[in-house]
């Protein structure tokens, strides 16, 4: 057993070591919700009530505005630290949420629709930003915080439940660091249980930073919003502290997924920063975006 969490019960920490997730419902304001999709619109100069306008099929925005979690959400927030094994773990305490939506307009909308059993492509970990080692810090925690109201088949997220163990082994296998691309998505043909992650604006998933996820189609016609920021943490994952009530349900996670009840892991290689494309792409964006807020 792990100390005592203050947010989330011993069921929702079961669950999470199990099946990698836990969802928690209505932990934000859905009115903070339409106000920033609204100037999410605005941003990318499209019609919210015309789909005709959306020109891309898929936008990562880069963040306008950024609240910290603790003052967005404070039960996700409290859920968060009990899955890191308490706040002074983490490397910020004011770790914030931002509007750098991930939009899904429709997304592959032109091909027939598959379920997460079947789909193949765009599998992955999240951490574009680093190296990978099995106790990094950097992605603590993947988080899915839903900004729109999401049915099935609706462009939700995939999500690989049983993906921990795999990609934990992977890792263990691999002390010197594997670079985030390419190096995760073929793990998925190991994998037997899949989510879809549905719900409401409000709603938040907390995820092992180990799972592999995927876009899904989206052919509803609604455009779907999520951000995908992850929490890192202080120091690099232990998993060989002195009393194993003191690990994390993610530490948990991984040991149970390594069939260990402990392990004295150190990498081989120097941990590394990487700087993604994605983010020099960002920044340009951010600036077209603010000049046609100015423009009006
Ligand atoms: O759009 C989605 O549903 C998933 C996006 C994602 O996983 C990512 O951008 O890393
Ligand atoms: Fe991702």
């Amino acid at each position: 057993m792990s100390k005592s969490c203050k947010a989330l019960t011993e069921s929702d920490v079961d669950h999470f070591i199990r099946r990698g997730h836990v969802v928690l419902r209505d932990c934000f304001s859905r009115e903070l919700a339409a106000d920033w999709r609204a100037l999410a619109f605005s941003r990318l100069g499209y019609d919210p009530d015309d789909a005709a306008t959306w020109e891309e099929p898929r936008v990562h925005l880069p963040s306008m505005n950024r609240i910290p979690v603790r003052e967005i959400a404070p039960g996700a927030w409290e859920a968060i630290c009990d899955l890191l094994g308490g706040e002074d773990r983490l490397a910020d305490p004011r770790t914030s949420w931002g509007d750098g939506f991930i939009i899904n307009f429709s997304y592959g909308a032109d091909e027939v629709w598959e379920p997460p059993e079947t789909q193949r492509e765009g599998w992955h970990k999240d951490g574009d930003f680093f190296r990978h080692f099995l106790d990094s810090p950097e992605q603590g925690l993947l988080t899915i915080v839903v900004w729109s109201d999401i049915l099935p088949g609706s462009g939700g997220t995939f999500v690989a439940c049983d993906s921990v163990k795999h990609v934990a082994r992977h890792l263990y296998e691999n002390p010197q660091g594997l670079l985030p691309s390419g190096s995760f998505g073929h793990l998925v043909s190991n994998c037997r249980d899949f989510a879809e992650i549905t719900g409401n604006a409000g709603d938040v998933v907390l995820l092992h930073p180990f799972i592999l996820h995927s876009a899904s189609r989206n052919p509803s016609g609604r455009a779907r919003f999520i951000t995908n920021p992850p929490v890192a943490l202080r120091e690099p994952m232990d998993f060989n502290r002195d009393d194993t009530e003191d690990f994390s349900p993610v530490e948990r996670a991984v040991l149970s997924g390594l069939g260990r009840e402990r392990l004295d892991f150190k990498p081989s290689a120097p941990r590394e920063r990487l700087v993604p494309e994605r983010v020099r792409r960002q920044q340009e964006m951010l600036a077209a975006q603010k000049k046609r807020l100015a423009m009006g």
